[in-house]
């Protein structure tokens, strides 16, 4: 059985919503964050020499990085489920939004999530060119729901999973307008109605509400 490592409130709830949507048998092991400093407990940071969150463990296996649980996953238990083939015309889009989360996304808001949590602020060029790129982001993701209802064309897959973090747990961090963003807005509404993401939620983070608005 495939244990999901899930640490409170944090990446690793995309791993329980991908096997919510997969149906795919797995257990969830749950783990609290340090109330002292907010980071991973002692217990999961012995999983992985990286001790960050996701990580899984399957039989030997122990695997970590949002991306590379995804991919394993979809690729081992899928049966082309939730992914998009290289034949497809959406192929390529489909790989744009699954890197796109955590190459340049969660990478952008950690930025600013930093800076708060430092409590300094500076207009350092690269500093402010770093945070517009959350801007950025967000204008391209309100174009593409605007074209597509999911991000990789006319189907949920993988790419909304990745993508569901940055654009809703991430934001109780990094809080962000939606105002302007009516497509994210009716997007982030569908997906909440999904039945595998709220189990997914309730069993991750009983204790907190899903941030969709
Ligand atoms: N790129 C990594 C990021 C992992 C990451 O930063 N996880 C955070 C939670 S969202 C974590 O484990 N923080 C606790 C710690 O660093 O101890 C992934 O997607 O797997």
């Amino acid at each position: 059985m495939i244990i999901v490592h899930h640490l409170g409130v944090s990446q690793s709830e995309r791993i329980v919503w991908l096997f919510e949507e997969l149906g795919t048998p797995y257990e969830l092991k749950r783990y609290e964050r340090d109330p002292a400093t907010g980071l991973a407990p002692a217990e999961y940071k012995s999983l992985h020499p990286m001790g960050i969150a996701p990580v899984i463990t399957d039989g030997a296996l122990v695997l970590a990085e949002s991306g590379a649980i995804i991919e394993y996953v979809i690729a081992k238990y899928g049966n082309g489920r939730l992914a998009v083939s290289a034949d497809k015309p959406n192929f390529a889009d489909y790989l744009f939004w699954l890197h796109f989360a955590n190459g340049t996304m969660m990478p952008s808001q950690m930025t600013g999530f930093i800076e708060s949590l430092l409590g300094v602020s500076s207009d350092h060029v690269v500093l402010q060119a770093l945070k517009a790129r959350v801007d950025l982001a967000f204008a391209l993701i309100e174009k593409q729901l605007g074209e597509t209802p999911y991000f990789a064309g006319s189907e949920f897959t993988a790419a909304d999973i990745i993508m569901g973090f940055p654009l809703m747990t991430m934001r109780a961090f990094v809080p962000r307008d939606l105002g302007p963003f009516p497509n994210l807005r009716n997007y982030l509404k569908r997906i909440g109605e999904r039945p595998a993401y709220q189990r997914a939620m309730a069993a991750s983070d009983p204790g907190m509400t899903p941030v969709l608005g």
